[in-house]
């Protein structure tokens, strides 16, 4: 089924996230659309959706395959009194809250609009979130945030992509090109879909309007702070695919470290113990295993 905004708001039930729509068929990348609306002064809360992006990107410049039809690739313009480094795990959170909930369960729309219903596929074994900004489906990449600030942090975008009705595998193209809906070679042994991993396809309007509903929740409680800050720290632990002892390496630039991942801190960054038993607090980096 095609995007299409009113079928997005008519799942929705928030107050700000999302009262804008703006759907595009393609674009180069949501975020980038999205930056030039925030500083024409565009409200908080606008959404930016496209079927397909050519120039999607991840961090560091990196390239995020977005074929049309099968994914989501959105933008959320936000505007918070203050810096939250944290937003990329409540994007996390929310994500995975959102494909627990709708990824192919025959949800009935009583049933959806009934907040308490929590139907889980019992073939969808497990989304869980990887540090800092990975969504994984049975282990692998089936998601990911890119959080961008700009105007010195009062405006930021947090751009979502989320891999949901891609088959395993597409035709190459002539002159041995990739040119389908499936993933290209290099990324067919770490990422995945919904689709991949349930058998069957998820509407994304619902999907979309269930994130957005969800990230409202979310937002909200984040930007009181304290206790509620807190509150997210626990959930994402609990959505935690990184955390338990298990052994990473870190990049950070050009050194490596390697240790276990013990925990995640209030402000979001990840303690992990150095083979010498050192501990180290890590804001930004790559993590492996
Ligand atoms: C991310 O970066 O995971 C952030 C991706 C954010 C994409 C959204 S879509 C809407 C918005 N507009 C944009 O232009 N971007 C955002 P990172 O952690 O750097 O991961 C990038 C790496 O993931 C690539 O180098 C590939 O290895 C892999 N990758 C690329 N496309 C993928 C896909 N569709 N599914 C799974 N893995 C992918």
């Amino acid at each position: 089924m095609e995007i299409d905004s009113q079928r997005i708001k008519n799942y929705l039930s928030t107050e700000f996230i999302g009262s804008e729509i703006y759907l595009y068929d393609k674009v180069g990348s949501t975020n980038d659309i999205a930056k030039g609306l925030a500083v024409n002064g565009c409200k908080e809360g606008a959404v930016v959706i496209a079927d397909s992006q050519s120039k999607g990107r991840g961090r560091l410049g990196r390239k995020w395959e977005s074929p049309a039809g099968v994914g989501i690739y959105l933008s959320i313009i936000l505007k918070p009194e203050r810096v939250i480094p944290q937003l990329t795990l409540v994007a996390g959170v929310s994500v995975a809250e959102a494909i627990n909930r709708i990824a192919d369960c025959r949800l009935q729309i009583a049933d959806f609009k009934n907040p308490k219903s929590e139907i889980r596929n019992p073939k969808l074994v497990c989304v869980s979130l990887k540090w800092p900004n990975d969504i994984l489906i049975n282990g692998k990449k089936a998601g990911g945030i890119l959080t961008e600030a700009i105007s010195r942090g009062k405006i930021v975008i947090v751009g979502i992509g989320i891999n949901v009705n891609n088959p395993t595998s597409s035709p190459l193209l002539q002159g041995g090109e990739w040119g389908g809906e499936g993933f290209p070679d290099e990324l067919k042994d770490k990422a995945t879909s919904i689709m991949i991993e349930t058998g069957n396809r998820t509407d994304r309007n619902l999907l979309t309007a269930e994130l957005l509903n969800k990230f409202e929740y979310w937002y909200r409680r984040f930007v009181k702070g304290g206790v509620h800050v807190i509150k997210i720290i626990k959930r994402w632990k609990e959505l935690s695919d990184t955390l338990g002892h298990r052994k990473v390496k870190v990049n950070l630039g050009d050194k490596v470290f390697d240790g276990v991942a013990l925990d995640l801190e209030n402000d979001g960054s990840l303690l992990i113990q150095l083979n010498d038993g050192s501990l180290k607090k890590i804001s930004a980096g790559e993590v492996c295993y």
